[in-house]
């Protein structure tokens, strides 16, 4: 296995694709599929061509080629990170043994599973992300949309590529349905509950890809451990692209805090929005909502399905080979959220079944940095206003928290409490249709909108005036 990527093959792969030739002919078999299904759900907004990186290598170094390319012609392919040699499995009954190469029989069930949720959440957030081309604050940001579009497209292809190799003709069903489902759709949804909401605005774009993008990096993080080698490799090389996607969740999220926090004190006033700007509370707002849609996609905090996946070795945890542990929990207890008598409390539970709440604690303490930052440029303009995280139960709809109406600030209250308090917790319509009466599309090189502030750098050495779009 060599680490570039050929190319010169109708599907891009450095899987040795031609050497299989019944599942090349597959393959080929769905990608008409695919560029059916990203004509008729990806981008609507038509382009000539767009600066885009495309994967040239896997290895540490100089792995992306950059270059205007027509979306529709952008080379999706199948790349896994290099395969180690010797990899042993570092957890779960299986900890010592070496890597798996191909499925065992009696884990079949759980790893497609696992892989088919992974794949749906993919081509989920292109749909959802669909019409935000037509309204996009400047080049710079259009091609970061169609950056992360295409990327996320290529990480179905990833999937799909594990389900047709190695799933057989339920492989090959699965991967059709992951054409087939609709973000939305009120007959065939996506799988998770975030993928079927609406990526409206560019605020809610950017909220996205800082939250819900950070869950697609823990999860992928968690399924890198995996003892299935070949899922372990791609989700390897996705996580390296989708550092790209959270840089344009932070530092997007950054701008428009920046230009808020300006216009504050241009006009000595919070109500901003008469002034072109998006007032810090409904920043908060839209943060509460993207935060805790993107908390649901843990699981529970107490999940079977989480230990039965430890165990056999196809789920890990964040950074497993960094825990000082046994690596098999077996013995070991967790304190957990819970409620109990209508209060909030912690009860002790088997490590094993917290495994959801464990990774939901790392992923927590990650979106903490992106509060910090923004805090941070709202000190330095002087303004008293803090962003923060609400507590983990506000607003869930999966987990111990369901079914419960929890403030921002951690207090269990009746529902009377809540809908007098939701105005000021969630988005309203209002705050919707004011951030959307902000979308106007600026195409003009170098310009920006009202609403966000350049970024502080472009793309791969460019200025921000790079001309990133050519639209047609
Ligand atoms: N919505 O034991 P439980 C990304 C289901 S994002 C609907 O509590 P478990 C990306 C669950 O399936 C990362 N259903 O949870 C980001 C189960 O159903 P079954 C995506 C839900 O199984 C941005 C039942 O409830 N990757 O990459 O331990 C852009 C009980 O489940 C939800 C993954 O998620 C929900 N929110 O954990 C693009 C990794 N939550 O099986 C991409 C793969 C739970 O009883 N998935 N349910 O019918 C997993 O590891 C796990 O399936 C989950 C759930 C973490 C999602």
């Amino acid at each position: 296995m060599t680490s570039s990527i050929d190319y010169t093959e109708k599907i891009p792969n450095n899987v040795d694709l031609t050497g299989d030739r019944r599942l090349q002919r597959a393959l080929e078999g769905w990608q008409p599929k695919f560029m059916s299904w990203w004509a008729e759900m990806g981008p609507t907004l038509a382009t000539n061509d767009v600066y885009l990186r495309t994967a040239v290598n896997v290895g540490r170094e100089g792995w992306a080629h950059f270059d205007h390319v027509r979306v529709k012609e952008y080379r999706w392919g199948i790349f896994l990170a290099e395969r180690e040699s010797d990899r042993r499995i570092a957890f779960g009954e299986h900890q010592g043994e070496p890597a798996w190469q191909q499925v065992p029989g009696e884990y079949r069930a759980d790893l497609q599973r696992l892989i088919v949720v992974q794949g749906d959440t993919e081509p989920a957030s292109v749909e959802q992300q669909k019409l935000l081309g037509l309204s996009a604050p400047s080049l710079y940001d259009l091609r970061n949309l169609f950056q992360v579009n295409v990327e996320e497209g290529r990480h179905l292809w990833a999937m799909v590529y594990l389900l047709h190799a190695f799933f057989g003709r339920e492989g090959r069903e699965q991967a059709e349905d992951l054409l087939i489902r609709n973000s939305g759709s009120p007959d065939s949804p996506r799988i998770l509950g975030a993928f079927n909401e609406q990526t409206a605005d560019w605020l809610a774009f950017f909220m996205f890809t800082y939250f819900t993008d950070r869950d697609g990096k823990y999860q992928l993080g968690t399924l890198k451990e995996s003892a299935f080698d070949p899922l372990s490799r791609t989700c390897e090389f996705m996580l390296k692209e989708e550092a790209h996607h959270m840089m344009v969740g932070t530092t997007g999220v950054d701008r428009v805090v920046e230009r808020s926090a300006q216009l504050v004190r241009e006009h000595e006033t919070m109500d901003i929005g008469p002034h072109g700007g998006i007032p810090l509370e409904v920043i908060q707002r839209y943060l509460n909502f993207h935060y805790t849609v993107s908390l649901d996609l843990f699981g529970s905090e107490q999940s079977t399905n989480a230990a039965n996946y430890y165990t056999a070795g196809l789920k890990g945890r964040w950074r497993e080979e960094r825990r000082t542990d046994d690596h098999r929990l077996a013995d070991h207890g967790w304190r957990i959220d819970c409620i109990t008598d209508g209060e909030l409390a912690e009860e002790e539970v088997p490590a094993l079944l917290a495994l959801n709440h464990d990774l939901r604690n790392e992923y927590i303490a990650d979106c903490e940095t992106g509060v910090k930052r923004w805090n941070r440029i709202l000190a330095d303009a002087g303004i008293g206003f803090r962003l923060r995280l609400p507590h983990p139960g506000f607003n869930r709809r999966v987990g111990v928290y369901a079914g419960y109406h929890v403030t921002p600030d951690g207090q269990v209250v009746d529902e009377h409490t809540w809908e007098r308090g939701r105005p000021h917790w969630l988005p309203t319509d209002v705050d919707l249709t004011f951030v959307a009466s902000l979308m106007h599309p600026v195409y003009e090189r170098g310009k920006i909108a009202s609403w966000l502030a350049p970024p502080r750098n472009g793309i791969n050495g460019k200025p921000f005036d790079y001309e990133y779009v050519h639209l047609s």
